[in-house]
């Protein structure tokens, strides 16, 4: 390792204001221009969530509390950067200043657990393209999977643990848990893709630990592409719930480990209005955010690798 260890900390991204929905929404549809309609339906989620959401805020307050994590009481032994998919600071952003501080090696991590091609592979290409418009050589390890590191599935057995404290006491063996993650589209099952089996290795591992004697999983926030998406979709799963004649429903998104869009809208908002509407009493786990344990976690992915799948991009150079 170089003396000062580099670590860099990915995420989505998430406009700033509403004024930069348009080139952001451009930017996740890969410089396809949304519509005019299209652009209205998402500023109008985003104002109902107060005009952004918290998604760099939090990542910015995890990359902090993770370098005072790894340090210690020595200062300077890690240094931890932000970089985002598809908005401002973008990974490009953060592997520039990478290099300009002189780091050599540095690993990377998605705040995405669960591997899929469709969605890590757009961090790692965004890695490699940035690597390749340096003028010095960053070897760089990703971690590309971590749904299995044991401080992260104990990190959501406590959100679970907590918010069945928030159901009536008496009730509490009736509540059923909806785990769940983002969807995409289905062609992905045809590459035999390992996302919807990361997702179902993790969460039975938080069953198992909380002891939940049964489960079950719906994806959220499927786009309107013109393709199938991975279902059943969260809505549809809590029509189906009250017609059974459910009464408590905890949702637990463990593909995403911050509070965003996708759960300050699409959970909060639209499914909790369903979820009234049906009579259902529903509500989430808090979101890992810059949660102590789940800070350790991405310390001891850092340090140890646990339960992860790493993969060595070699260093690129451009002469
Ligand atoms: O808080 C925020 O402002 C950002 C919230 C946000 C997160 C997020 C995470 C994931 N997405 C994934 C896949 C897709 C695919 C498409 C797609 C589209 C959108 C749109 C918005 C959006 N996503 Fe997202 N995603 C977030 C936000 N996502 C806004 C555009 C409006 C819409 O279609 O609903 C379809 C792209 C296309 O049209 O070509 C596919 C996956 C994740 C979880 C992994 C991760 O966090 O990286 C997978 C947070």
């Amino acid at each position: 390792m170089s003396p000062t260890a580099g670590v860099l900390l990915m995420a989505y991204g998430t406009p700033n204001s509403l004024d930069e929905v348009e080139p952001y929404y451009k930017d996740i549809r890969g410089g396809r221009t949304p519509t005019p309609e299209q652009v209205r339906t998402l500023s109008d989620k985003y104002q109902k969530v107060g005009g952004r959401t918290p998604l760099l805020d939090i990542t910015r307050e995890v990359a902090a509390a993770l370098e005072r994590r790894l340090n210690g009481a020595e200062s300077g032994g890690y240094k931890v950067y932000v970089g985002m998919k598809h908005w401002h600071p973008y990974i490009a952003q953060a592997i520039d200043q990478i290099a300009g501080d002189g780091v050599e090696e540095l690993i990377a991590i998605p705040l995405a657990p669960h591997y899929s091609q469709m969605s890590t592979d757009g961090y790692r290409s965004s890695i490699e393209q940035a690597l390749r418009s340096q003028s010095r050589p960053i070897s760089v390890r990703l971690i590309e999977s971590w749904h299995a590191n044991p401080l992260f599935i104990q990190t959501i057995a406590e959100k679970i643990r907590e918010a069945l404290k928030g159901f009536p006491p008496d009730e509490v063996a009736d509540v059923r848990v909806v785990f769940g993650a983002h969807s995409l589209p289905r062609r992905i099952q045809q590459w035999d893709d390992p996302y919807q089996r990361e997702l179902n290795q993790s969460c039975e591992a938080v069953a198992q630990m909380v002891g939940l004697p049964s489960w079950q999983f719906s994806f959220q926030s499927a786009s309107n592409t013109g393709e199938p998406w991975l279902g059943p979709d969260i809505l549809e799963t809590l029509g189906d719930l009250a017609s059974q004649g459910v009464k408590h429903v905890l949702t637990v998104a463990i593909g995403f480990v911050s509070d965003h869009l996708e759960i300050l809208y699409d959970i909060d908002i639209e499914a909790k209005e369903l979820a009234d509407g049906l009579g259902l009493n529903l509500r989430r786990t808090e979101m890992p955010n810059a949660s102590p344990m789940f800070v350790d976690a991405l310390a001891d992915l850092v340090t140890n690798g646990t339960g992860a799948r790493i993969a060595d991009l070699a260093p690129a150079r451009v002469t």
